[in-house]
C-alpha cells in the first residue's frame, strides 16, 4: 500500500473515491452517533454518483444504546454489524483510522481514511484527517460542500450530521472550529427526530454511573480543582457530572473523565477567569488527542494509542495519576500578569518594529449593505459588527481576521495592485445575522502592505504565561514558551502577547 507519514497535508476529495469497485465504509467498533452519521453521508454521496457501497462496523458488541438504534432505523442509515467481509476493493474508515485499536481490521485491497481525531500512526495516501474539527460529521459536511453538494437536499442526512456533531461536542458546548459552527447553524434538521434521540440518550445505567462517579471525587484544595473518574458513559453525561461538580465550594475548575476502549474522553469546566476551560482542555490533550470548547465548558479526548506511546499504561491507576500530574503541571507552570498590577522592567526587553508585509483587506460595504449586522467567523470565534461605510476587515498573515476603521487602515496600510492569496486554513466567511446567509470574503479581498510604525518593546516568554490586558480584564491571552510579551512604547501599562510564528514573520529588531 502506498503510505504517507503522519502529519502530512492531505487533501482527499470525495470524487477521488468514485473510481473504485467494491467499496466498504467502516466506522469504529462500538459506533457512536458521529461515526454513524459520517458513514451514512459518505454512502449517500457515493449513491448519488452511481456507486454502491456497504456501510459496516465490527467488534464483538452490536449497538445497544437506544438513541443509536433509533437513529440507525429512523434515518435509514442501515449500518451492518459484521465479523468479517469479503476483501473490499476500497475500505474507507470514517471517524477513525485504519490500524487503530478500536477498529477491527477488515481485509481490503486499498484503504482510505476520513477522520477528525489526532493522527496516531501512518495514514494511507488517500486520507482526510482534520484534527481540529469537533466531529467527523463536520468533515463530511465540508467535503460534500467542496463537491458542490448541499446537505439540506436530504433532510435525513442533515439530521444525522447535525446529531453527530451535537453528540460529539456535548450539545455543541465543546465546539471550537468555525466549520462546526457552520454545520450547527446551516443544517436544516428534523426537529422531532432530534428530540426523540435526545430523550433516549440516557439509560438508567448511565444515570447510576453519574451517581456513582460523584462518590469518588478528588479535590485539590491548594489549586482549587477537582477530578472525577466516571464509568463508561456518553459524553454528555460527563458534561452533566462536571456541571454539578463545579457547583461545589472550593472547586474552581474540574475535569471529569472516563476510560473507553479507544481512549479517555473528558469534560472540563471552569468558573474563574484565570482558567479558560478550552485552554485547559487543549493543554491536557496536547500531542495526545484533541481538546477545545469555550471559556467555561470544554472537553476532549486522549487517544489510547498515543497515551501508550507516551509511556502511560492503559489502566485505571496509571491514567488517573497521569491526569492528576498534568493538572498540577498546568497550575504550577503558569505565570499570570494583570494589567494595572504588573510593571514591566523595560531593561529586560528589546526594541522591535513591524516589517513591511502583504496582507489582504475587504471593504465591508462591498459585501453587505451599511447597517447590516454581521458576524465575522474566524478560527478564534465569531465577532459581531455592524457594517458601516468606513469598516474594513484585515485578513492577516496567518489567516487571522479582524475589523478596522478606515482612518486607522489608512494610517497603517498601503493598498497595492497585487492579486490576493489567502494563507490560512479556513476560508473566512461572514454570516449575515439578519437572514443567516453565509458570505465568503475571499471574492472581495484585495492586497495591501503594512507600513512600519514606531515599534514595541518585546521579550521572549520562557514558560506559560497568562496576560490580562488593559483591554479586557476578564479574558487572558495565553503565551507559550517562545511567544513574545510585547509592551507599547508610548504606554508601558499596555502589554500583550504575540504568538512566536507571527512575531518572527512580522517583527524585526530595531534600535529606536
Ligand atoms: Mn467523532
Amino acid at each position: 500500500m502506498e503510505m504517507k507519514s503522519a502529519g502530512n497535508d492531505t487533501s482527499l476529495r470525495l470524487s477521488d473515491l468514485t473510481r473504485f469497485d467494491g467499496i466498504v465504509i467502516q466506522c469504529h467498533d462500538n459506533p457512536d452517533a458521529d461515526a454513524l452519521a459520517s458513514g451514512f453521508a459518505l454512502r449517500w454521496y457515493l449513491g448519488r454518483m452511481g456507486v454502491q457501497a456497504r456501510f459496516v462496523y465490527s467488534g464483538s458488541h452490536p449497538i445497544t444504546k437506544s438513541n443509536l438504534i433509533l437513529m440507525n432505523e429512523n434515518l435509514g442509515i442501515g449500518c451492518e454489524h459484521v465479523q468479517n467481509i469479503e476483501p473490499a476493493g476500497l475500505l474507507i474508515t470514517v471517524d477513525c483510522q485504519y490500524g487503530e485499536s478500536n477498529v477491527t481490521a477488515l481485509p481490503a485491497a486499498q484503504v482510505a481514511v476520513i477522520d477528525h481525531h489526532q493522527v496516531s500512526g501512518t495514514l494511507p495516501a488517500m486520507s482526510e484527517v482534520r484534527s481540529n474539527y469537533g466531529s467527523c460529521s463536520t468533515v463530511l459536511y465540508e467535503m460534500l460542500r467542496a463537491e458542490g453538494i448541499d446537505i439540506n437536499e436530504d433532510r435525513n442526512i442533515a439530521t444525522a450530521l447535525y446529531y453527530g456533531l451535537m453528540t460529539d461536542t456535548a450539545d455543541f458546548t465543546e465546539i471550537s472550529h468555525p466549520s462546526d459552527r457552520d454545520l450547527r447553524d446551516i443544517a436544516s434538521f428534523n426537529k422531532s427526530f432530534i428530540t426523540l434521540f435526545r430523550n433516549s440518550n440516557l439509560s438508567i445505567e448511565e444515570l447510576r454511573i453519574a451517581g456513582d462517579a460523584l462518590k469518588n471525587t478528588i479535590v485539590n484544595e491548594e489549586r482549587a480543582y477537582g477530578i472525577v473518574e466516571a464509568g463508561p458513559c456518553d459524553s454528555n453525561i460527563l458534561g452533566i457530572i462536571s456541571d454539578m461538580f463545579l457547583e461545589v465550594d472550593g472547586v474552581q475548575s474540574c475535569i471529569v473523565y472516563n476510560i473507553l476502549p479507544a481512549g479517555v474522553k473528558f469534560s472540563v469546566r471552569s468558573c474563574v477567569k484565570e482558567v479558560k476551560a478550552c485552554e485547559l482542555a487543549a493543554f491536557l490533550a496536547e500531542h495526545l488527542g484533541g481538546g477545545g470548547g469555550h471559556l467555561v465548558k470544554a472537553g476532549g479526548f486522549l487517544k489510547r494509542d498515543l497515551l501508550v506511546k507516551a509511556g502511560v499504561e492503559y489502566e485505571k491507576e496509571a491514567v488517573s495519576s497521569f491526569i492528576a500530574s498534568r493538572m498540577n503541571e498546568y497550575f504550577d507552570s503558569t505565570t499570570i500578569l494583570y494589567a494595572g498590577e504588573y510593571t514591566p522592567d523595560l531593561s529586560e526587553f528589546g526594541r522591535y518594529r513591524k516589517k513591511m508585509f502583504a496582507v489582504g483587506y475587504v471593504r465591508a460595504a462591498d459585501f453587505a449593505e451599511p447597517g447590516r449586522e454581521v458576524a465575522i467567523r474566524t478560527l478564534e470565534g465569531d465577532v459581531d459588527v455592524t457594517v458601516t461605510e468606513d469598516l474594513f476587515i484585515i485578513l492577516n498573515v496567518n489567516g487571522e481576521i479582524y475589523p478596522i476603521r478606515e482612518s486607522k487602515f489608512a494610517r497603517s496600510y498601503r493598498v497595492t495592485d497585487d492579486p490576493y492569496v489567502y494563507p490560512g486554513e479556513y476560508p473566512p466567511n461572514v454570516i449575515d445575522n439578519g437572514n443567516g446567509e453565509r458570505i465568503p470574503l475571499l471574492p472581495f479581498a484585495r492586497s495591501c502592505v503594512s507600513v512600519g510604525g514606531d515599534g514595541i518593546y518585546a521579550k521572549e516568554i520562557t514558560g506559560r504565561m497568562k496576560v490580562f490586558t488593559v483591554w479586557d480584564a476578564e479574558k487572558y491571552y495565553l503565551g507559550r514558551k517562545g511567544d513574545f510579551l510585547a509592551v507599547r512604547t508610548d504606554d508601558p501599562t499596555d502589554f500583550y502577547v504575540i504568538e512566536k510564528g507571527i512575531f518572527a514573520k512580522t517583527y524585526e529588531r530595531f534600535e529606536g
